[in-house]
């Protein structure tokens, strides 16, 4: 198996990267594009060996790290930044070829915010502080003690956004980290790798391992040398890694799936909300925070309708890499088979597909709407992942706010109205991580981000992600037994 490939004019290392070297396995897996099914490559296929080596080389170099100033962790931090800016273009250009999202958004939106995750946590890392505080003439000092070797487990749908939300805290915490990407998109990691080795990140800080979840996921993740595991995917995965953490109780972060409700009242901007709704197909719908349950309040639905059938019809599937493409491919072809089955059955159960409903050759999937679907119907349940949305009606805030609560998970939600009593009013009873109000997707990584019920445990973000990642340790202190010499 050759050590590099070249992908768009990028050479990615095909090899893990444990221990600051580059390590090959004897077994390899092929990385396909989803744009035109091309082959991209053999990648080397981890499994338990890699993850133990990995693990070691994490553990290795934890004390160090651990003891490394903050003043030089946020430096070496915004070397990785600096690195990552200056291959804004090779980074976008790789990911999309991998993953099929939109060149536009990686080189534009998506890589930028790769270099200020890094960013943003090194600055957050200097002004990470509590107040000493004291009981009784004693005094109590909060630390923010590095945890350990952590193992961050990444999906494909935004692999270089979602694994940096991890490794930058973890790394600004002092942790060291063994980086598992999805096996469907794994080149940016192995760029990562090279940019934080150019940046000065010392061997074994962050070890990057390929493979399939299935080989190589259990033996990372029941490891007794691991204080951490941050994951983001499935539900399914979640379960069966929760169960792994749990023979050493190691905290575990998740970040799932979703099915968020977009509010549409009719006192609602009908534009916005056309506009909003529409943005719910980006990256082919495969984002976990999209609004996919539509609930439009009635006296407007026809209106909305109308307008979304309109703006959604003007959408320009295809090449991801056009800058006139509005919706790219799904992921592989088993998602796209897995996007017509929900899509067939609902409809076979009645729903009636008021745009789309079909494929559309290769992996691409016709962005669809279903109208006159059952509440407790699969397809208004079951996260899709794909350019699906579904349309249902409501008479009232009460009748939305129970439609909106209705599924097992509480990821986002988003609610259209131009009465902000009612947005605070309707917003206070949403179960979601996250609720936006006459907008969509604004992310601040101050803010706490995750889900309530199967969405997820845990928050990212500003505090919150120190918190996970940081073992707090409370050092009280008493004012006598000073003066023994
Ligand atoms: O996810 P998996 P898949 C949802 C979405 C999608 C479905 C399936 O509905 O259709 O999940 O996608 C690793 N131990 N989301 O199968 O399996 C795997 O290698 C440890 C929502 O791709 O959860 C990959 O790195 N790790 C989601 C990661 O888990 C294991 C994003 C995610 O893969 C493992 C992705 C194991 N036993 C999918 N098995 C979101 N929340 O955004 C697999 N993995």
């Amino acid at each position: 198996m050759p050590d590099n490939i070249t992908v768009a004019g990028v050479a990615v290392d095909t090899r893990h990267w444990i221990g600051g070297l580059r390590v090959a396995s004897a077994d390899t897996f092929t990385d396909h594009s989803p744009i035109d099914g091309s082959v991209l490559g053999e990648i080397a296929r981890g499994g338990p060996t890699e993850a133990e080596a990995a693990v070691a080389a994490a553990r290795d170099a934890f004390p160090a790290w651990a003891a490394t100033s903050r003043t030089e962790r946020a430096r070496i931090l915004h070397a990785i930044a600096d690195g990552v800016e200056k291959r804004i273009e090779e980074l976008a250009i790789v990911e999309t070829t991998d993953n099929g999202a939109l060149l536009r958004s990686h080189r534009r939106g998506v890589m930028p915010r790769v270099a200020h995750n890094f960013r943003f946590f090194a600055d957050w890392l200097l002004k990470l502080d509590h107040e000493d505080f004291e009981t009784r003439g004693h005094t109590n000092h909060v630390s923010w003690d590095p945890a350990g070797p952590c193992v961050l487990i990444t999906p494909w749908n935004a692999p270089l956004m979602l694994a940096t939300w991890k490794v930058a805290p973890a790394l600004a915490a002092g942790d060291t980290v063994v980086l598992k990407p999805a096996e469907w998109s794994p080149l940016t990691a192995s760029l990562l790798a090279d940019i934080a080795a150019e940046a000065g990140l010392p061997a074994g800080v962050l070890n990057v391992v390929q493979g399939y979840g299935f080989e190589i996921g259990d033996a990372l993740t029941s490891h007794p040398d691991v204080r951490r595991i941050s994951f983001t995917g499935s539900v399914p995965t979640a379960r069966r890694i929760a169960q792994s953490a749990a023979a050493n109780l190691t905290p575990l972060s998740l970040e799932l799936g979703g099915k968020s409700p977009l509010l549409v009242f009719a006192d609602a901007d009908l534009d916005l909300a056309v506009d909003l709704a529409v943005e719910q197909y980006d990256n082919a719908g495969q984002v976990c925070l999209a609004g996919t349950r539509l609930l439009v309040e009635e006296p407007v639905a026809e209106e909305f309708t109308r307008r979304f059938v309109a703006k959604a019809s003007a959408l320009t599937q295809g090449d991801p890499r056009d800058e006139a493409t509005d919706i790219g491919p799904t992921i592989h072809s088993r998602q796209l088979e897995k996007i017509d089955g929900f899509v067939q059955r609902a409809v076979a159960a009645g729903a009636r597909a008021v745009i789309g409903g079909h494929r559309k050759g290769g992996q691409y999937y016709a962005p669809t709407l279903l109208t006159d679907v059952a509440q407790d119907s699969e397809i208004v349940q079951e996260e899709v992942f794909g350019p699906v949305l579904t349309l249902q009606t409501f008479a009232g805030e009460d009748e939305a706010v129970r439609l909106a609560n209705d599924t097992r998970f509480g990821l986002a939600a988003t609610v259209v109205t131009g009465d902000r009593e009612r947005a605070e009013r309707v917003g206070g009873q949403l179960v979601a991580g996250t609720v936006w109000v006459n907008c969509f997707f604004v992310r601040d990584l101050q803010a706490p981000f995750g889900g309530s019920r199967q969405s997820g445990v845990g928050r990212e973000g500003g505090t919150w992600s120190f918190d996970f990642y940081c073992d707090l340790k409370n050092t009280v202190t008493a004012p006598k037994g000073w003066d023994q010499n």
